[in-house]
C-alpha cells in the first residue's frame, strides 16, 4: 500500500513501517502531507496495526521540513490549504493511538523536526553530520505554538527557549544529550533497534498505554484544535507580509548557493 510518496507495509506483526520516499529532500509539500495523513488514517483505523517506524528511503535525509516553496508566491487559498493538511499531519500523528518510533536516518530540521518529536520514542543514526531542531527563527520565521509544545514537552521550558530562539539545529550527539533523541545508534542498526524498541512498547496492555499518552499529550493538542482557524489565520498573514516572503526567497537563494 501507500503511493509514490512513502512506502508502507504492514506484515503479521502489527507494526506498520512508514518510508519518505520523496526526492531530493522528503520536504512535507501539500500532496505529502496529505498522503502521510491519510495513510496515518487507515494504520488507526486498522485493528491490526498496534504501531508504526516511521523513516525515510533517502540515504541522508529524513525530512527537510516544510516545503518551502508552498509558502513563497501564492495565494491566500493555497496558504489556508497547505496551513490545515500541516495541522492535520500533526494532530493525526501526536495524537495516535498507535506507538510511534521515528528511526531519524539523517537530518530532521524544522518541520522534519516535529514528525520526529511528535512520535513515542526517536532513535537516531550517531551521525555528526546529521543534524536536528526547530530552525526556523534562522529563516526569519517563528515556529507556531504547538510545534513550540511539542518541544517544550520533549526537552522541557529552558532548553527548547534557547534553542527555539537561536533556531539552532543540533548534530546528533547533541541531541541526545538534550533528551531531543532518546538514543544513538550506529545507522546500519536503526531499523534493528527500532523493531527492538517498538516490541518493548507493544509488550504493554494497548489501553493503558493509549489512555496514559492521552494524559501526556491531550492539553497540547486540545489547545490546536480549539485555536486552529486562528492559527490558520495567524499564519496566513504572517506567511503574506512582504518581508517574510523576502526572508524565505532569500533563504531559498542561500540553499541554493551553498550548494555551487
Ligand atoms: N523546501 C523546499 N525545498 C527544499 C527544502 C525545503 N524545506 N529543503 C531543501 N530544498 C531544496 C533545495 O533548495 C535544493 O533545490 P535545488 O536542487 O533546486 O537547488 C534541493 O532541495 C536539495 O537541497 P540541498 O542541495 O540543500 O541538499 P543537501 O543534501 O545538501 O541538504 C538539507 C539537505 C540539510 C535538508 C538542506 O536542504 C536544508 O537545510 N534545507 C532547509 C531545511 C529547512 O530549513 N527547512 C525549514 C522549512 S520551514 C518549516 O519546516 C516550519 C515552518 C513553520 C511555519 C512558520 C510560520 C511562517
Amino acid at each position: 500500500v501507500g503511493g509514490s510518496l512513502m512506502s508502507l507495509c504492514l506484515p503479521f506483526t502489527g507494526v506498520a513501517t512508514m518510508k519518505f520516499k520523496s526526492p531530493p529532500v522528503n520536504s512535507l509539500s501539500l500532496e505529502f502531507l496529505t498522503e502521510f495523513s491519510i495513510s496515518l488514517e487507515k494504520l488507526e483505523n486498522n485493528r491490526a496495526c498496534r504501531g508504526v517506524i516511521i523513516t525515510s528511503t533517502l540515504p541522508k535525509i529524513f525530512s527537510s521540513g516544510l516545503d518551502i516553496t508552498e509558502m513563497c508566491g501564492k495565494s491566500m487559498e493555497h496558504y489556508t490549504e497547505f496551513w490545515r493538511a500541516v495541522q492535520e499531519m500533526w494532530l493525526r500523528l501526536y495524537g495516535s493511538n498507535m506507538v510511534t518510533v521515528a528511526a531519524v536516518n539523517g537530518s530532521s530540521p524544522a518541520g522534519g523536526c516535529l514528525v520526529a518529536m511528535s512520535c513515542d520514542y526517536r532513535i537516531m543514526a550517531e551521525n555528526p553530520k546529521f543534524s536536528i531542531g526547530l530552525n526556523e527563527a534562522q529563516l526569519g520565521i517563528v515556529a507556531p505554538f504547538w510545534f513550540k509544545d511539542t518541544f517544550v514537552n520533549v526537552v522541557g521550558h529552558r532548553i527548547a527557549e534557547r534553542s527555539l530562539q537561536l533556531g539552532s539545529l543540533h548534530p546528533a550527539p547533541e541531541a541526545h544529550k538534550l533528551g531531543l533523541v532518546d538514543e544513538l545508534v550506529p545507522e546500519e542498526k536503526l531499523m534493528e533497534r527500532a523493531a527492538a524498541v517498538m516490541a518493548q512498547w507493544l509488550a504493554l496492555p494497548d489501553h493503558a498505554r493509549q489512555l496514559t499518552k492521552t494524559m501526556m499529550r491531550k492539553a497540547v493538542l486540545d489547545r490546536l484544535v480549539a485555536h486552529r482557524e486562528e492559527d490558520i489565520k495567524n499564519f496566513v498573514t504572517f506567511v503574506s507580509k512582504e518581508s517574510i516572503q523576502k526572508s524565505l526567497r532569500m533563504y531559498m537563494e542561500m540553499l541554493k548557493k551553498r550548494k555551487s
